[in-house]
């Protein structure tokens, strides 16, 4: 791919503005998680939570790095970059889905228990789109299970108070131009089995429904009502 293609498309007059400024600016760096490796036990046990972020989110963030330097793109955001992704290489795809979703996903779940709290905007919301909260979770192990492969679970915000589901295929994401499914996320889970395999083995479901104990609803709020950083 050319590189004044991805100039031309990333001087635009349609460059997506940052929906979640979250992964900083090229080149790229893996931050920290924002809790201890232990933190998450015993849904995301110690050692899974340690590989999935020293050695797989990492190794995102240095192929996405590698991948951008045969490019011409410089001082970009991630989201800038994804939301024409279409013009880079695929390995900018991958990686840069890599990157964005892991840095996504670390920041929707917590230890603390004052941010496990869903407010009462965030159930009217689950109320008015799914029907109840526990139609809602109910939906979201269903969707999740019966996803076929590696990919990423998607709560995503059409409207004030209108959610609906999804799942991407490998590191899409709603942010992406190639992507089939767009919009603002508010919530995802990883669907890939290093997230989950050690401690639940095959039973994708089991952790799906164990997920919900450490959902950072807090958070999860303020994306609901616009609040993006
Ligand atoms: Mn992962």
């Amino acid at each position: 791919m050319a590189s004044m293609s991805i100039a031309e498309a990333l001087g635009g007059k349609n460059v997506q503005q940052a929906l979640i400024a979250a992964s900083g600016h090229e080149p790229f760096h893996l931050g920290p998680l924002p809790y201890a490796y232990d933190a998450l036990e015993p849904v995301i046990d110690r050692e899974t939570l340690k590989w999935h972020h020293d050695v797989h989110h990492r190794c995102y963030v240095d192929r996405l790095n590698e991948a951008l330097a045969s490019t011409s793109v410089r001082g970009r955001t991630l989201e800038e970059i994804l939301s024409h992704v279409s013009a880079f290489p695929q390995a900018v795809r991958d990686h840069g889905g890599g990157h964005w979703n892991h840095t996504f996903f670390w920041s929707v779940m917590t230890d603390c228990k004052e941010d496990q709290e869903i407010s009462p905007e965030l159930l009217k919301a689950f109320e008015k789109s799914f029907g109840s909260l526990d139609a809602f979770k109910a939906e979201f192990v269903r969707v999740g299970s019966q996803h076929v492969g590696s990919g990423w679970l998607w709560l995503i915000k059409d409207g004030p108070e209108r959610l609906h589901l999804a799942t991407t295929l490998n590191h899409d994401n709603p942010l992406m131009d190639v992507c089939a499914v767009r919009g603002q996320p508010i919530l995802v889970c990883d669907l890939w089995e290093h997230a989950y395999y050690l401690h639940f083995k095959a039973k994708r479901e089991d952790f799906l429904r164990q997920f919900f104990a450490l959902v950072n609803w807090t958070r999860v709020h303020k994306l609901l009502i616009g609040d993006y950083h």
